[in-house]
């Protein structure tokens, strides 16, 4: 389907050199009854990160948005969410950078930076529909692969900064939405790959929930996305979404 704009991909790429954000541009193929299609962009001029948080997307990264209309629950979405994180993390290391996932889909490398790594890629995911059924989703990606660090936040990288050298983005984002549609066919999978590639387990962190903050060590993370903390009182606290920080043991 990918195949006009050089990618055997399993999606229609909806290709613009310049968006404001390419979530924005899915949320309206949404709206027009789209479906299975890759918004991809060069450069976007007003990408977003979580909770209104705004995400730097100068030329030579990639930025993209998969729309689908996946027959699953709305509280299966999560799952969907650390599969993008595995399909990217994979595409990270095949190029050669040791990249892995922090809590819920930030994909780091290293282990030093503000807050457990330098973060190298973003997601985020929106969605619509009832309790039993998703009507849309949308899973934005955000990758720094080729671009100058120097234009990037601190605390952030990009593959070419932690490699020395570009990267083939066609061929990294082929093997992205490749990896994030087969992980999808197979929900059941994506929890288990996640685990594998986590720096988070195991590691003492700080999770800011909105309404307050919980320390402890992250002992495992549930269906469908859900983080367990140990606290040092010895009690178990369920996460659901927050901010996660990895501190020093
Ligand atoms: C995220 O938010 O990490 C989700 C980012 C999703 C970006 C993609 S790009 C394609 C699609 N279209 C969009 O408009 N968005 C998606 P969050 O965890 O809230 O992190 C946001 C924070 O990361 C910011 O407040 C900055 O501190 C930092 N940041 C901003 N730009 C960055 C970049 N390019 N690389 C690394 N960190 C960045």
């Amino acid at each position: 389907a990918g195949i006009a704009f050089g990618l055997d991909a399993p999606y229609r790429i909806d290709y613009h050199d310049v968006v404001d954000s390419t979530n924005a541009r899915a949320r309206a193929l949404a709206a027009a009854g789209e479906a299975d299609v890759a918004v991809v962009a060069g450069e976007q001029r007003a990408g977003r990160g979580r909770v209104h948080r705004d995400w730097v997307s100068p030329t030579g990264g990639v930025w993209t948005s998969v729309l689908t209309r996946p027959v699953f629950p709305t509280a299966h979405a999560p799952a969907v969410t650390l599969a993008a994180a595995v399909a990217t993390t994979d595409a990270c290391r095949e190029a050669g950078v040791d990249a892995h996932i922090k809590w819920p889909n930030d994909v780091l490398v290293g282990d030093t930076g503000e807050r457990g790594g330098r973060k190298l890629s973003g997601i985020l995911t929106e969605m619509e529909g009832e309790a039993d059924r998703i009507t849309w989703l949308i899973v934005g990606i955000g990758v720094n692969a080729n671009v100058d660090p120097d234009r990037l936040p601190a605390g952030a990288t990009s593959l070419w900064a932690e490699r020395g050298e570009k990267i083939d983005r066609r061929r990294f984002l082929q093997r992205v939405l490749e990896r994030y549609h087969r992980l999808t066919a197979e929900p059941d999978r994506i929890l288990e790959a996640w685990r594998d590639r986590t720096s988070t387990l195991g590691s003492r962190v700080r999770v800011e929930t909105g309404d307050a903050a919980v320390e402890g060590t992250a002992i495992g993370v549930e269906f469908p996305g859900t983080l367990v903390v140990l606290t040092d009182d010895g009690e178990h606290r369920r996460i659901h979404t927050g901010d996660c920080e990895h501190l020093r043991p």
